[in-house]
């Protein structure tokens, strides 16, 4: 069966691919018929199994050998096929051709936690990894970002004891995906170039909604040369289309247990469902000046960005994700980025940071995918022709032609003959870029000193709400410290950030408040609060909760909210079907809060099971006047009205749902409207995310 295309971006641009399974009967991986896989060949029905039986050996041993290492950070990743498209105005910018007007350019995607293993749960506070493969006519282009523009440190060097202090306990190997506990804090609170990106970290952009709902961001400067050689500077910013949302610290440890796979599934549903994320990637622009600096910001320092306000986002393209992976080992687990896979008219700056991950992401590639060859597994095979004349190797698929791999060479015509570029044409990582010949030293620039400045910028940027998250995040994380050194070192660096948010967080730990320190005019970036805007709802998951007697509302409030982009579940207290064959999506046993984003009730709903009897033995009968509201139902609605989420109820007994679990009618975020209006009602609450004035800090 061949791999037909399925995308229009693949119409005859399929990189050359190994087959995949391709035929009608079970064979063994050489291709001899199969006729059992469920007995060993043995010596009569209850005799010792033959060491001839072929198929059974063939078979342990490829499952033996079946897990590859994890990688060493980001392991825990989802991905998916999609296409870019570019607006065609960059061409000032740079000579890249798949930036070029009309050009549409496939692209994998994968998206990732840090620390935690590859088993772990993807709503763990951590930077999300966002690396994108762009398939270009003149070879891969990887933007290897995360969906934050900062990182914790400026040279290359400190990685590994980064990454050390990051991963769990190495006596215990606890605690699994986390930054709470000691190990971290040591490090950060005395590598203090850290505390920018820590304070990210702590801020709700580490607990994100959905994939759809990040930002990302390419962190260093990069550096851009169009067809005249003339080279600008940019800081590479994927927009989602539904703006930047997260979850709250509850719902994300709830989704921990409840929903490990939270993110990779939203991801894999809504581009099911026709929900297909979306961004929009820009650059902000710096002229390349010799001095890598603007605005005074270090523009080779990674632990500072660029506030929008002062170097607003030019965009380039928009890039779709339209298809889930075919096979998760093959495509999102084989896939290999590196930041130096660039494409002519991209190139890189003198980032120390960025230097040495040019080493890093070719050298790992080799214990994880076990060899030099993995440029040739199919999700990194350029679509641009190859003539390397690298030969042999491990796992060594081509059949090169030729026998003089050398050059120069007489043997083979001169073949491959070198690229003839035009006039101010560069290879990639090419760029003359003058070098100040000073003295070989250990060292860094006086402009890498200032630690704090962003961190204090980006916490006096959020709303009151985001700032109480934040404050939160510090006191839960510091309070997970055993070794209290740790936790009062930590608190006396947020006093070089902004004197309150140290003396809250000292507060409910219990440590003494830390010397207020004289600390600079306060600045802000209004771009950087996810709160006060509003954004598109396509794909927001409803929960329709309903009693098994009221087919008609549901099923006018599900067509509805479909209609309207929404994802409507329904949810009652038994599974099975309502009218029309419609399926009940969840149970009161299999739903949780962490689901939705917004509940619809359809009232009444069934009272609480009998103590005595099965949970579910009287749940269908709806409750009448002093019933109370099944308690896994009622849980349901407080999470919802808790976590600030929008509650939209039917007038009559639906609103008095509310009031039966404890909550009141009347709330923000909380609506009771006529069936026809329930769409355009969940469309107008969800618009802004979450009721946040309901969060106690707003109130
Ligand atoms: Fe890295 C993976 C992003 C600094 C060494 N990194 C990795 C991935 C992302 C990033 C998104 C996962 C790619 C995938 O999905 O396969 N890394 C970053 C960013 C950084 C950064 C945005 C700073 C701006 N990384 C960084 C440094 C080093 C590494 C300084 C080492 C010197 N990173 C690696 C690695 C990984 C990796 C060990 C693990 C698996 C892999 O590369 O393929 O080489």
């Amino acid at each position: 069966m061949a791999n037909e295309p399925k995308h229009p971006t693949d119409q005859g641009q399929q990189p050359e691919s190994v087959p995949g399974q391709d035929s009608d009967i079970l064979t063994t991986s050489q291709g001899a018929p199969v006729s059992d896989t469920d007995h060993s060949l043995k010596t009569g029905e209850r005799g010792p199994t033959l060491l001839q039986d072929h198929h059974l050996r063939e078979k342990i041993m490829h499952f033996d050998h079946e897990r590859i290492p994890e990688r060493v950070v980001h392991a825990r990743g989802a991905g998916a096929h999609g296409f870019f498209t570019s607006y065609g105005n960059a061409e000032e910018l740079t000579r890249a051709d798949f930036l070029k007007p009309g050009r549409t350019t496939r692209v994998f995607v994968r998206f990732s936690t840090v620390v935690g293993s590859r088993g772990s749960m993807d709503t763990a506070r951590d930077t999300r990894g966002f690396a994108t493969k762009f398939y270009t006519d003149e070879g891969i282009f990887d933007l290897v970002g995360n969906n934050m523009p900062v990182f914790f440190i400026q040279d290359g060097i400190k990685f590994p004891d980064l990454v050390h202090a990051a991963k769990p306990h190495p006596d215990r190997e606890i605690p699994q995906a986390q930054s709470a506990h000691d190990t971290f804090w040591d490090f950060v609170s005395l590598h203090t170039p850290a505390q920018a990106h820590v304070m990210w970290q702590m801020s709700d952009r580490a607990i994100p909604r959905s994939y759809r709902m990040m930002e990302g961001f390419g962190v260093h400067t990069f550096r851009m040369v169009n067809a005249l050689g003339r080279s600008s500077l940019v800081k590479f910013h994927w927009k989602p289309k539904l703006g930047v949302h997260s979850l709250v610290w509850e719902e994300s440890q709830l989704a921990g247990g409840a929903d490990a796979d939270f993110h990779r599934r939203d991801l894999a549903e809504a581009i099911d469902a026709g929900a297909l994320p979306e961004w929009e990637l820009g650059v902000q622009i710096f002229e390349d000046d010799g001095t890598s600096s603007f605005e005074g910001i270090d523009l080779l320092d990674p632990t500072k960005f660029v506030p929008e306000e002062l170097a607003p986002v030019q965009p380039l393209g928009k890039m779709v994700l339209d298809r889930n992976p075919e096979n998760y080992f093959a495509q999102t687990e084989q896939v290999a980025f590196h930041p130096g896979h660039l494409v002519p008219g991209i190139d890189i700056t003198d980032d120390p940071l960025l230097q040495a991950r040019l080493f890093s992401y070719l050298d790992t590639q080799l214990t994880r995918l076990g060899g030099p060859n993995f440029a040739q597994i199919p999700v990194n095979q350029p679509q641009a022709p190859v003539n390397d004349m690298f030969r042999d190797g491990l796992h060594q698929h081509r059949v090169p032609e030729g026998i003089a791999p050398y050059k120069p060479n007489s043997l083979d015509g001169g073949c491959p003959y070198m690229a003839q570029l035009g006039s101010g044409q560069l290879p990639p990582l090419e760029f003359p870029q003058p070098i100040d010949a000073g003295r070989k030293e250990r060292s860094e620039p006086a402009s890498f000193s200032d630690h704090y400045s962003q961190a204090r910028l980006f916490y006096l940027s959020l709303s009151g709400v985001e700032r109480a998250h934040v404050q939160q995040s510090y006191t839960f994380e510091l309070g997970k410290c055993t070794d209290v050194q740790v936790r009062q070192r930590q608190v006396d660096c947020l006093a070089n950030i902004d004197t309150g948010l140290a003396a809250g967080v000292a507060r409910a730990l219990g440590l003494p408040a830390p010397a207020a320190q004289e600390l600079g005019e306060p600045e802000r970036s209004p771009a950087l609060s996810q709160i006060g805007k509003s954004w598109p709802v396509d794909g927001r998951k409803i929960g329709v909760v309903f009693d098994r007697e009221n087919h008609d509302d549901v099923l006018a409030i599900r067509s509805a909210l479909s209609e309207r982009g929404m994802a409507p579940m329904l949810v009652s207290a038994r599974g099975g079907e309502i009218a029309g064959g419609v399926a009940i999506d969840r149970t009161y046993l299999t739903a949780r809060s962490i689901e939705f984003d917004a509940l619809v009730l359809v009232g009444p709903l069934p009272p609480a099971p009998d103590a005595e009897a099965p949970l579910d033995a009287k749940a269908g009968d709806a409750a009448s006047d002093g019933d109370l509201v099944d308690p896994r139902a009622g849980l349901l609605i407080n999470e919802a009205y808790r976590h600030c989420k929008a509650i939209i109820c039917l007038p009559g007994e639906s609103s008095g749902l509310l009031r039966a679990v404890g909550l009141p009618d009347e709330a923000p975020g909380v609506s009771v409207v006529e069936v026809s209006a329930v769409a355009d009602s969940a469309a107008r609450l969800l618009s802004t995310h979450r009721a946040w004035e309901r969060f106690p800090a707003a109130r």
